[in-house]
């Protein structure tokens, strides 16, 4: 119920009773736009009147605001003031609704036409010894087009220099993924879920983050699935949910979600897979079939399970032999019909790969991959976050697709690996990045190790970031600095030949339009796609096959390139026009292998966890109920009992006892890395239930102590789930 009231608060509070209600309509409906929160795919068949959650109703009302700053707003606050305010503060500023310019030297934005921006971009690239000095960031809420012709400039001008967001969220999943079954993506549908008798959510937080994700696991544990939560914080929303959309749901109980709840360790999953494992083994309950026909690897991964003792997998999970081999012993009693779903409690560990691949592991032994009802299943962040990745957003994309890109664009394409994202910091740092554009995101909030990201911004002679809303990578600059305001999804993008629709790909691979219907909070908005096409032609012109503005005036003409570039897009203009959109191909879920041996490969790794020196404490940053990654909403967690504050740290109560502080009260924290120390002081230390040891505190505000060079390992996603250090009470 408060989920509902929130949700009516939010959107209505913040983006007027008209537009507020017309927005909710149209939120991820067919022929409506797309939820710009997270990347839970909607009902392939039957959808409610309401098919948001509270937080998608956040998002769309942080997104939908009317109120625009522009001149005014930035001739009265200088960036240094704005510096001092909060994230939540910028957010509830309003929409950005013109171009502005920061020169060098200047205290203040002020504005500036877009054809100006464009020259001066243009002028900074063409100013740069090699195109491997500028660096193009994308976060995932990019629309498929958009990001598509954004790779394509950025390749034609030279370089791959691509980081993305996906650098810090789930590409420990997509590499473990390709290596282990030959796809870097999950292998279930919404379907399957309903035909499952596990489901294992682990290292992820759906009630918050993916709330959408609840209603299909109470379908499913209705019709009799198993849920299992393997999470070292006691989350309420996998304790049990109350469907909103049900009268019953709103008044009723809720139903008892997770029937197994185990408090691992931070980082002690790959332990406690490997003890499934052991497990299935040593009983024999494995699909000897499956394996025999489809996996490699296996008689080596065998020994390596068995020289791995009972007495490791607890002491580095944290969980007990009894208990894990009666998962074990559950989760193979039927048809072997499980379904893993994780998030970012996995991908952001040193061994973070090495997890994954035990987590594959075990659906390999199970022959629980390509089957109806069992599948693995990374659950994505940010909207378009997958999408993007399938039409280029990535700084090294395989030779099948750059030798396409080339092929149709008729213009050279560079094949030299790019910077990711903590590498695009250091080259900024060491001044061999000098340029740095984004499409979207918050890349000095969202990074790692927030002082040192800063200085490497700072270094920079043009920092340029197309946005929606105020955030503090504006006021983190370089030399120069613009900020290009851009729609929504959920606004009217009106081209010379009529109102246009993008398409996205959601977390199961499932491509559909997106159509905004508000009208634009500014006349001086562009669409993101138009930003590209207009930048690229100025800095570019047109060249070989490319006319970038005939390109962007009708996005079908941008899908058909990308249907001529990227496999599984055939008839993308006729069938993303259907209803629902349409799956692409994935060729893990008919158990077929695109790996380099053609087949599933088991992984025979020795477990380890991230281990801290006595007296220390593990940290982990993680997103509270009122924000969306950088974006502040409110400052309460209210399924975590938390309200009005947001500097905080969560410890074992007895931990707290240890320190000798009370509940609330202050400690100051410090990192340690082999760089040296980092340090975040005055938080209050708030007791939850979680094993002795731990300490949890909210993303961003965290990530000034989380080291740029702690990263996992093969994927380079910065550990900022793992971050090692000491407390003591604060003085004074
Ligand atoms: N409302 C809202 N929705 C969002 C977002 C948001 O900020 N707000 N962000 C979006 C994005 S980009 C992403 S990537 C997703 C993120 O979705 P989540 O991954 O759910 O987000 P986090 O808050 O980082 O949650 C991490 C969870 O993993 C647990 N965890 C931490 N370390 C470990 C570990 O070692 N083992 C295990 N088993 N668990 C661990 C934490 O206790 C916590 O419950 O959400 C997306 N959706
Ligand atoms: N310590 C720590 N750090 C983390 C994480 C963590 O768990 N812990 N999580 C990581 C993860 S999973 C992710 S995905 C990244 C997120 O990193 P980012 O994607 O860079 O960050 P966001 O906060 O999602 O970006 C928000 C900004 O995007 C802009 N924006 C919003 N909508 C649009 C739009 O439609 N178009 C354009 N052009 N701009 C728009 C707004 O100006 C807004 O301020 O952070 C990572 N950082
Ligand atoms: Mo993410």
């Amino acid at each position: 119920m408060r989920a509902v009231v929130e949700a009516m608060k939010q959107t209505i509070g913040k983006a007027g009773l008209g537009r507020g209600t017309k927005a909710l309509l149209e939120l991820n409906q067919m022929g409506g736009f797309d939820c710009p929160s997270c990347a839970w795919p909607d009902p392939d068949h039957h959808r409610s009147v309401a098919e948001f959650c509270e937080n998608g109703a956040k998002a769309v009302a942080s997104e939908a605001m009317k109120h625009t700053i522009g001149r005014d707003f930035f001739a009265k606050h200088s960036v240094a003031e704005l510096m001092g305010q909060t994230d939540a503060w910028h957010d509830l500023q309003g929409r950005l609704g013109e171009p502005m310019l920061l020169t060098e030297g200047a205290s203040h934005y002020e504005p500036v036409s877009w054809d100006e921006a464009f020259a001066m971009i243009a002028e900074e690239l063409h100013g740069l010894a090699s195109p491997n000095e500028a660096i193009f960031y994308t976060s995932g809420r990019a629309s498929n087009e958009a990001a598509f012709l954004y790779q394509l400039f950025v390749r034609a001008y030279g370089t791959n220099n691509l980081p993305d967001c996906s650098n810090m969220c789930h590409e420990s999943s997509g590499l473990a993924l390709k290596e282990a079954i030959g796809v870097g993506k999950g292998t279930v549908t919404l379907d399957d879920f309903l035909e499952a008798e596990t489901i294992i959510c682990v290292g992820q937080n759906p009630g918050t983050n993916h709330p959408r994700m609840l209603s299909t696991q109470e379908l499913a544990v209705k019709k009799g699935a198993k849920l299992v939560a393997i999470n070292p914080l006691k989350e309420a929303g996998l304790l049990s949910f109350m469907q909103p959309q049900h009268l019953t749901g709103l008044l009723g109980r809720g139903t008892a979600l997770a029937s197994t709840y185990l408090q691992v360790k931070v980082n002690g999953d790959m332990a406690l897979f490997r003890g499934i494992a052991k497990s299935l083994i040593a009983a024999g309950n494995t699909d000897k079939d499956f394996i025999r026909r489809h996996a490699s690897n296996y008689e080596e991964y065998r020994r390596s399970v068995e020289e791995t003792s009972w007495d490791e997998i607890e002491a580095l999970s944290g969980i007990d032999r009894l208990e894990i081999e009666s998962l074990a012993l559950s989760i193979s009693s039927g048809s072997n019909k499980l379904i893993t779903c994780w998030a970012m409690g996995l991908t952001q560990h040193r061994n973070a790969v090495a997890t994954i691949r035990e987590i594959a592991n075990v659906h390999l032994l199970l022959g629980a991959v390509g089957k109806p009802g069992a599948g693995l299943c990374p659950v994505r962040g940010h909207s378009n976050v997958q999408g993007d990745r399938t039409v280029g957003i990535f700084e090294k994309m395989p030779e099948s697709f750059l030798a396409a890109l080339e092929r149709q664009a008729g213009v050279p394409i560079p094949r030299a690996h790019g910077f990711d994202t903590v590498a695009s910091i250091l080259a900024m740092k060491e001044g061999r990045g000098k340029v740095f554009f984004a499409l979207g995101g918050n890349f000095a909030q969202a990074t790692p190790d927030t002082a040192f990201t800063a200085e490497a911004l700072r270094r920079c002679r043009l920092t340029c970031h197309v946005s929606t809303k105020l955030n503090r990578s504006h006021l983190i600059h370089g030399r120069r600095a613009l900020i290009l305001p851009c729609l929504g999804r959920s606004e009217r993008d009106e081209g010379p030949l009529g109102p246009r629709f993008v398409t996205t790909e959601n977390s199961m691979g499932v491509v559909q339009s997106s159509q905004g219907k508000l009208s634009p909070a500014s006349e001086d908005l562009l669409s993101e796609t138009e930003i590209v096409a207009r930048l690229a032609e100025v800095t570019l012109g047109d060249r070989g096959a490319v006319r970038w503005r005939w390109l962007a005036e009708d996005y079908d003409r941008i899908r058909n390139w990308i249907e001529a570039v990227v496999p599984g897009f055939d008839r993308y203009n006729d069938r993303v026009r259907e209803h629902g959109g349409f799956y692409l191909p994935n060729a893990a879920k008919e158990r077929r292998w695109n790996t380099e041996n053609g087949m599933a490969n088991f992984s025979a790794a020795s477990i380890d966890a991230f281990e801290v020196k006595p007296g220390r404490y593990l940290l982990q940053t993680l997103r509270s109920h009122d924000q969306f990654n950088t974006t502040v909403y409110g400052l309460d967690d209210r399924y975590r009992g938390i309200s009005g504050m947001r500097d905080i740290i969560f410890l074992n109560p007895e931990d707290l006892n240890v320190l000798g502080v009370k509940p609330g009260q202050r400690v100051d924290v410090t990192s340690h890395w082999e760089d040296g120390e980092r340090h975040l002081n005055g938080f209050r230390a708030i007791p939850y239930e979680m094993p002795r040891g731990l300490a949890a505190a909210y993303f961003p505000e965290a990530n000034v102590l989380v080291p740029v060079g702690h990263v996992a390992k093969g994927s380079n996603t910065p550990a900022s789930k793992s971050i090692e250090v000491s407390i003591t009470p604060s003085r004074g």
